[in-house]
């Protein structure tokens, strides 16, 4: 094979990425059978042709000779971290044939003792294969490492419950002026990757402010904002809502008419905190200024009271908002200033930017419709929202874009599109918000069964992560956690995990410390894992499967659901398929294919079936037959069918790469086409507090009151309540462009690129902190936690980066042989991370990502071969 080739030469392949989950679609160069070059796919509308540095560098992961090509089986039974497993390559059948007979006996006995898992980076293939897997099995227990603790249990559940969809995000085309708390969306990380890095900077070029609220100004958004706001971490719940305070009550800026029609700012609250309901229909009661009564929220309504005071059925009571409106009086800026220490008068500048940019009462004419205009937006992800107080993190700064009208309307802030009509040949996939319970906000489409609203009841727990008493939660530490004995014991778990099957995640780092997720893991006595490379987790595996990478993979649905990774914005639908540029090389198979031919072993291929057909939303005739047996093929094939129609199946998919069509302002601005309201005044929390509350105390579980109030408060992380003076720098992480979680430092392009990098294997540290501590640029460094947990890293000494708090570049520290180029390369930040109910939300089970360090100079034993470049 000749390494020379010109570009006339081998065919193109379109294909989408999967270096992270971004879902950028791209096109592959495929020469004389091997893969040469990977650029954007210029006709897609996710990427619309842009590549970044992971997606360019895949060629090296997927020629890799640390890769996974055989089966493996364990022979050494001792686990321990640098303990060898002694791995033995052994045929498909033979390993197939271990994990099925294990997997029947659990299956007779209890099923609920396999626990599953799945890594984010493959969120696709995690929700189209692998939860579905797991729930025909029959097992709650499902587990995606650190992914939902460090990012989603706020966000998602938070976005999901005011914009029916995943994520959040500025209406890039229209929008003028954007805060972002903590979210890096179109810069180093976040969904739709490249989709959104050339809506933001051509939204930037158009003149858009960007203000970015974030502890670091080195990297991400802040790098390239207007106005970069430096922050403590974990306290951006007090900026948002002293800036609501500001909004409401010191300029009177707020959007009446959304307000009323589009929230439930209107309803009517008791003393007792809850919606005062119509006696005979249960409804929730609205105050009808123009007659001078009651009505039910759903009446035609002459003109709803947003404040003031009325007595109905015997009790005094107040619209929403105006609980609202007092709740926030006490967040004053200068309150807000001692706690996230930015000036008062910066948060009243940026709080009356923001009102006025609104431009309340516009009007703007987008594809025949004449809808609101209000060109702002605030939008959080992983770093204001990787908190112990996530919950009300997502809530309070989101309330800004419902208090000025910018919730889904041009120039706002948009859901990742969460409403289609589907394409114009078929009408499908259709998916559409639309009112329930109480008038508020149903999902059309979520990434499990169960949408976010109404919240699911709180019941005595059964599953590993006690999910049933912590119903805002969609992830849960106690898979792993320190305390997960006592847990159980508490709620009397009537069984323990006798096996974990896994496809990528890698919770050993991606959690919390090491320590607590080993003794965790090394309780399980058969582990199953479906990886790329060996790493720290598969040490304590029984089973490795060797996977196909992403460029030797089949997937109908790698963007899809659309809410997940689909720039939102007018534009244009597109459904991309994941096909192999190559054929799988050695041994490697797609993991999908494993899963369907474990079912069949099992016997629960018919279960499998159904929730594919449930999950993938593969409608008659092409559903999948109970009594069939198909290839993983065939289920893609009957998927795009399903939705694109019997012409379009896969291959046509295979020769076109994708399918695009316009989208519609009823989709875009699809809040201003329905009547669902979304929450400001959060009763369902205060309700579910009451119900959660006496479970907690029958199990002997603390129950956090402060955690369940229905309008946001600021509460503080256990880092913010160490009181020794000797820790006084707050450590986080944050994502750099160059790689995805721990999964990348392998790859020999990006690693090389990162030795050069100035940041990402270092410790980030202000230079005037550094100087009180004696550290020069490039000294050896400890991190230490108050629970005498340490690190070591070499300091990069910077101006960009709030003097209080030092920063560290992904999860990077690995120190697995197997991965010799990630081996030893940056800090395991995560080493310093506890991981039990303390240093979680009472709430949502979200962890705290922020710990107080004491920082000094110091060098380890082993240097762990970082030098400076
Ligand atoms: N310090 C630090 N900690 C973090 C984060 C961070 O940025 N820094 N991020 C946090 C967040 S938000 C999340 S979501 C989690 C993520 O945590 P995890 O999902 O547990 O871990 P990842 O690092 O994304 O996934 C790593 C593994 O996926 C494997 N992998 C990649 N592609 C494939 C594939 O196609 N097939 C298979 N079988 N395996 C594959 C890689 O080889 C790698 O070992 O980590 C959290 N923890
Ligand atoms: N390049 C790249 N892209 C990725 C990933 C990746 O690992 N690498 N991972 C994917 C995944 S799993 C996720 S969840 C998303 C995450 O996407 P983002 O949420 O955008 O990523 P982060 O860099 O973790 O966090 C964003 C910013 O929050 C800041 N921050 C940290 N703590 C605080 C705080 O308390 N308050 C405020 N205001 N800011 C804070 C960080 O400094 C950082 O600049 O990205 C996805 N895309
Ligand atoms: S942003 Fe993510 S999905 Fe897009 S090209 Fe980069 S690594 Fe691939
Ligand atoms: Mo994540």
């Amino acid at each position: 094979m000749s390494l020379k080739w010109s570009v006339s030469e081998g065919t193109w392949i379109s294909s989408v990425c999967s270096m992270c989950y971004g879902g950028c679609s791209i096109r592959v160069k495929v020469v004389d059978g091997a893969v040469r070059k990977i650029e954007g796919n210029p006709d897609s509308p996710l990427g619309s042709g842009r590549l970044c540095a992971k997606g360019t560098s895949g060629i090296m992961t997927l020629y890799d000779p640390s890769r996974i090509n055989y089966p493996l089986k364990r022979t050494n039974p001792e686990k321990g971290k640098g303990i060898d497993p002694g791995w033995e390559r052994i045929s498909w059948d033979e390993a197939l044939d271990i994990i099925a007979q294990k997997m029947k006996k659990i299956h007779q006995d209890d099923p609920r003792k396999l626990f599953c898992m799945g890594t984010t980076t493959c969120a696709s293939m995690m929700r189209n294969s692998v939860r579905s897997f797991t729930v025909s099995f029959g097992t709650p227990n499902f587990f995606s490492g650190g992914g939902g603790l460090h990012c989603g249990n706020g966000a998602h559940q938070v976005a999901g419950q005011t914009h029916a969809s995943w994520s959040i995000v500025p209406d890039f085309d229209y929008c003028n002026y954007v805060i972002y708390f903590g979210a890096s969306k179109g810069h180093a990380a976040g969904h739709a990757g490249n989709a959104n890095a050339q809506l933001v900077s051509d939204a930037r070029s158009r003149g858009m402010k960007m203000v970015v609220v974030d502890p670091l100004g080195f990297q991400g958004a802040a790098a390239k904002a207007t106005e970069w706001v430096p922050i403590i971490p974990g306290t951006d719940t007090a900026l948002a809502i002293a800036m609501v305070n500001v909004l409401i009550n010191e300029l009177g800026i707020y959007d009446a008419e959304f307000l009323k029609y589009k929230t439930n700012a209107s309803y009517l609250i008791g003393p007792d905190g809850k919606y005062v309901r119509d006696t005979a229909s249960g409804k929730p009661l609205v105050w009808d200024a123009n007659a001078g009564e009651p009505k039910g929220y759903d009446d035609p309504a002459g003109d709803l009271a947003l404040e003031g005071s009325y007595e109905v059925q015997g009790v005094k009571s107040r619209p929403a908002f105006d609980l609202l409106k007092e709740h926030v009086r006490k967040y004053t800026p200068e309150k807000a200033e001692e706690i996230t220490k930015i000036p008062a008068r910066t948060i009243r500048r940026i709080a009356r930017e923001f009102g006025e940019a609104a431009q309340i009462g516009s009007k703007i004419v987008i594809d025949g419709h004449e809808l609101p205009y209000r060109p702002v937006s605030t939008i959080y992800f992983r770093g204001a929202q990787g908190h112990k107080n996530s919950l009300y993190a997502c809530i309070a700064i989101d309330t800004l874009n419902f208090v000025v009208g910018a919730a889904d309307m041009p120039g706002g802030t948009l859901g990742f599109c969460p409403a289609g009509l589907g394409h114009p040949e078929t009408g499908r996939p259709a998916f559409y918000p639309k009112a329930g319970l109480d008038g508020l906000l149903v999902a059309g489409m979520w990434m499990s069964p169960h949408t976010p609203y109404p919240i699911r009841e709180p019941a005595q727990p059964r599953t590993m992560g006690l999910g049933e008493m912590f119903p805002f939660a969609l992830s849960s530490p106690f898979m792993v956690s320190s305390d997960q004995e006592e847990m159980w014991e508490k709620i009397g778990l009537p069984y323990r995990p006798e096996m974990i099957l896994d496809h990528g995640s890698n919770p050993i780092m991606s959690v919390g410390n090491d320590e607590t997720v080993i003794n965790s893991v090394k309780k399980i006595p058969f582990i199953v894992v479906s990886e790329l490379y060996l790493n720290e987790f598969t040490d304590f595996a029984d089973i490795v499967l060797p996977d196909t990478c992403y460029l030797e993979r089949l997937e109908s649905a790698p963007n899809h659901p659309p809410i997940l990774n689909h720039p939102a914005g007018m534009g244009r639908w597109g459904w991309p398929i994941r096909q192999p540029a190559i054929k799988p090389l050695y041994e490697r198979r797609d993991f999908a294919e494993v899963l369907l031919e474990l079912a069949k072993r099992i016997g629960i291929s018919s279960n499998y079936y159904a929730t594919l057909n449930l999950m993938q939303g593969i409608e008659s005739p092409y559903r999948l037959e109970m009594e069939g047996d198909y290839t993983w093929e065939e289920v893609c094939d009957r998927q795009l069918k399903s939705h694109f129609g019997e012409e379009k199946g896969l291959e046509w998919f295979k020769k076109h790469g994708l399918i695009s069509w316009p989208k519609k302002a009823e989709e875009v601005y699809w809040r201003a086409f329905t009547n669902a309201r979304a929450p400001i005044y959060w009763e369902f929390i205060l309700t579910a507090g009451e119900k959660v509350g006496p479970i907690a105390q029958k199990y002997g579980i603390d129950f956090v009151e402060s955690y369940f109030k229905p309008l946001p408060e600021w509460n503080p992380c256990c880092s913010h309540e160490v009181k020794d003076p000797e820790f006084d720098v707050w450590g986080i992480y944050y994502r750099d462009i160059m790689h995805t979680n721990s999964f990348t430092m392998q790859n020999v392009w990006l690693d090389e690129a990162s030795t050069r990098d100035a940041y990402i294997y270092y410790i980030n540290l202000n230079k005037s902190t550094a100087a009180r501590k004696g550290i020069k640029d490039g000294d050896w460094i400890c991190l230490e936690s108050v629970k005498g947990r340490k690190v070591w890293g070499k300091a990069n000494l910077s101006e960009a980066i709030h003097p209080e708090v030092l920063a560290v570049a992904g999860c990077t520290g690995h120190w697995s042989k197997d991965q010799p180029i990630a081996r030893a390369k940056g800090t395991f930040f995560n080493a310093l991370l506890e991981i039990d109910y303390e240093h979680a939300s009472p709430a949502n089970l979200n962890l705290d990502n922020c710990v107080k360090l004491k920082v000094y100079p110091s060098a380890p034993e082993d240097k762990g071969g970082v030098e400076r470049a």
